[in-house]
């Protein structure tokens, strides 16, 4: 089945530029980018359809390449404690923190699990996400990571949308395991990992190193079960603090790094070198007030790829909107309108290993990608919230919400 699409123009985001290509048409077959130029060059083919876009301005769809967007129960009673002067610490030591979504994220059924996280992806779907990456992480045992990641695969089984699930069972200490870090890593290593690849379950991994999770020779067990499962690595990596864990990261040739406020020189030259995209995630930075800045300069001098994403999750930061990423990653990191885009599109998809497939509007590629009702593409980043008139095609089809 052969569509054509005409009166657009053209952000294909080939080589991470919005490389414009203006009074453009695309036809796509079934699934995929079939032929994409200028309309006066539409070679003589027979379609099935034709789609009249008004002058939209079509980009890739875009891809959320960090979430944790399933979770039971949310934190915003924490949220009101903490601006009624109650500390993080105090917060947890009344059982609050992340252990009070693993202790919610335990009780919900999966059923319960897929609702809640089911409205959260429609809202990225709704704002024109066409790929988003789940993590796991708030089960910390075999039975309740394994129920995440279940979830995870319905998600994948049931939306339009390509859904990425990474495990993320390094994500805390467990209450059970508690003094006993080392053995909850043995416990990740020789049990969890295997036992969830083999249910197909498993897409990737990651991991926490930090202070208050894991350090880097506890991740550095996790990524050499990965290495011999042949699982592509992810990390959460120099957020509070500087611990190396994106250097870490790139020598296991991680496909990301993510955070990176205080990561060094030396960490971006080493995931300069092992291709390692540094995702940031300005929705952390912004609800923590964090006040130092990941080293945005160096990042572009040395040529890493920049990906932008929301880090959902229900503690630190309860974002469901990937656009107002975009906005944040020009106003608080500086990235040019043109950077956001390649963040959210191409460089997100290199940061999901997807981008031979996903991420810029090419022949052969996957046909998914949004016609905005704006005059020129920096609008996505520049408004703040909003709807955007728009169309959202995913593999070559007009989702209808
Ligand atoms: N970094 C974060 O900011 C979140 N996880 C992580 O690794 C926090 C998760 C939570 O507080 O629930
Ligand atoms: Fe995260």
């Amino acid at each position: 089945m052969k569509k054509l699409w005409i009166n657009c123009h053209i952000a294909t985001m080939e080589n991470a530029q919005y490389s414009c290509i203006e009074s453009a048409a695309i036809i796509t077959e079934d699934e995929a980018i079939y032929w994409i130029g200028e309309e006066k060059n539409l070679p003589n083919i027979q379609c099935d359809e034709t789609i009249d876009l008004n002058g939209a301005w079509v980009t890739p769809g875009l891809i959320d390449s960090h979430t944790h967007s399933v979770f039971g129960g949310n934190r915003s009673v924490e949220f009101e404690q903490r601006l009624q002067g109650l500390s993080y610490a105090e917060i947890a030591k009344n059982g609050g923190g992340i252990a009070s979504t693993v202790n919610a994220t335990r009780k919900a059924t999966e059923e319960e699990l897929y609702n809640s996280a089911l409205k959260r992806v429609q809202n990225f779907s709704r704002e024109g996400v066409t790929t988003i990456e789940i993590k796991s992480g708030y089960g910390l045992d075999f039975e309740n990571e394994r129920k995440m990641l279940k979830v995870i695969k319905r998600l994948a089984e049931t939306l339009p949308l390509t859904v990425k699930s990474t495990c993320l069972a390094a994500h805390a200490l467990p209450p059970e395991f508690q003094g006993r870090a080392d053995e909850y890593i043995d416990y990740i290593c020789e049990e969890m990992l295997p036992k969830l690849n083999e249910e197909k379950l498993v897409d990737a991994v990651d991991a926490f190193c930090e202070h208050l999770a894991f350090s880097p020779a506890q991740v550095e067990r996790v990524f050499k079960v990965a290495q011999a499962l042949n699982l592509p690595i992810k990390l959460h990596a120099e957020q509070l603090s500087s611990l190396g864990g994106s250097s870490l990261a790139a020598k296991y040739h991680a496909l990301s790094a993510d955070h990176l406020e205080y990561m060094t020189e030396d960490d971006v030259v080493a995931m300069a070198k092992s291709g390692t995209v540094a995702v940031l995630l300005p929705g952390a930075f912004y609800m923590l007030r964090e006040k130092q800045y990941p080293p945005i300069q160096s990042l572009l001098n040395h040529g890493v790829k920049i990906a932008l994403s929301s880090d959902l999750n229900p503690g630190t930061s309860p974002v469901l909107s990937l656009r107002l990423m975009m906005n944040m990653g020009s106003t608080l990191f500086g990235l040019t309108p043109e950077q956001t885009l390649a963040s959210v599109t191409i460089h997100a998809a290199y940061a999901l290993g997807l981008q031979q497939s996903h991420g810029s509007l090419e022949v052969g590629k996957i046909a998914d990608f949004v016609a905005w009702d704006i005059e020129h593409p920096s609008e996505i980043t520049y408004w703040l919230g909003g709807d955007l008139n728009k169309k959202v095609i995913q593999k070559g089809q007009i989702i209808k919400f």
